[in-house]
């Protein structure tokens, strides 16, 4: 009775490390299998369980720097560290380490990031897409390089905002620039004030000298002011010859003098073949509850009253 069972006792023991060894060497086949799949694509391709990696192809590794998985993993688990920042690019503060669970579960299954690549010191764009694989709870991440459409796309929409003649921000932008300082100034009263400058005359300098003296006119007045403003302030081409200054966490007072600096300086300039020109100035500070419209019509009115009591000065509304 006791051989019998010492007997099946072997007898299982047997079963269980053929049934051991069968699946290690399968499971090992089916890995490499999966890595020369993965590796045979020029897309980087990710594998992704548990809110780590636990596959990169050959393309990826190219990508991100590393000769092997091990050094890859060692150190970086989680592949979200790698997204910048960026306006409508996915960030790795967005979802945390579940990231790829979450984007799992949208519609598009996919988000644009962008990463610097450390072998050609330039940023890439992708579009990941995250597909669940069927019977497991890994992740397949395909990375597919958006780079070249992307960049094209930004350069169209910086060519959108900016004035062709004069190379600062048009209208498009300015509009845009004002809905998101509104919302930020009336949630954290945080103020920010605006400056309209409007060439004095100028149809006198068309009249006098050509259409393209006056084109010269606005592109040396425009090089002038951007020079003396610092780089947060927002200076665009409002219309004709009339520009726009928005500035950040500046008071009404503190614009004027601002606004008062900039009318001397274009008033000091020597233009090339006109000289001397001047500019009226209209400055006013965003008040609570304050809409792009209202604000406008405060501008438009201070560089009115500017224009009417004689023109080349400043009035603050
Ligand atoms: P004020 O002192 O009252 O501002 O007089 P002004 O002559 O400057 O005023 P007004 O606004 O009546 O004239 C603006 C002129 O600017 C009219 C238009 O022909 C000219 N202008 C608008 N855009 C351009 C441009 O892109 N290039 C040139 N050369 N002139 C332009
Ligand atoms: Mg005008
Ligand atoms: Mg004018």
């Amino acid at each position: 009775m006791g051989e019998m069972s010492n007997l099946v006792i072997i007898a299982f023991g047997i079963l269980f490390f053929s049934w051991l060894l069968f699946y290690l060497i399968f499971s090992k086949r089916h890995k490499l299998f999966v890595k020369s799949f993965l590796d045979s694509n020029n897309n980087i391709l990710i594998v992704y369980s548990k809110h780590s990696i636990i596959m990169i192809n050959q393309a990826g590794l190219d990508f991100f720097g590393y000769n092997t998985f091990k050094e890859f993993r060692d150190e970086h688990s989680c592949i979200s560290n790698f997204f910048l920042e960026e306006d409508d690019c996915y960030d790795k503060y967005t979802d945390g380490k579940k990231w790829v669970e979450k984007i799992e579960k949208t519609k598009s299954k996919s988000v644009k990031v962008k990463i610097l690549s450390k072998i050609d010191k330039l940023y890439h764009y992708f579009d990941i897409k995250v597909s669940k694989m069927k019977f497991s709870n890994q992740y397949l991440l395909t990375f597919n390089n958006i780079s070249k459409i992307e960049n094209e796309r930004q350069e169209i929409e910086r060519l959108l905002e900016y004035d062709p003649l004069t190379q600062v921000y048009n209208r498009v932008k300015i509009n845009k620039v004002f809905k998101e300082i509104i919302y930020a100034a009336n949630g954290q009263q945080n103020s920010f004030s605006v400056i309209l400058l409007d060439i004095d005359f100028f149809k006198k300098i068309n009249d006098t000298y050509g259409h393209n003296v006056g084109d010269k006119v606005l592109i040396e007045l425009a090089r002038l002011v951007k020079m003396i403003l610092r780089k947060e302030d927002v200076f665009a081409r409002w219309g004709g010859e009339e520009f726009l200054i928005m500035s950040e966490k500046t008071s009404l007072q503190s614009a004027q003098m601002l606004a008062e600096y900039i009318r001397r300086e274009i008033e000091r300039f020597s233009f090339d073949v006109v000289k001397d020109v001047t500019c009226s100035f209209g400055v006013t500070e965003f008040q609570v509850g304050d809409t792009q419209h209202k604000i406008f019509e405060r501008v438009d009115l201070a560089l009115y009253e500017a224009k009417e009591n004689g023109r080349n000065q400043v009035v603050a509304k």
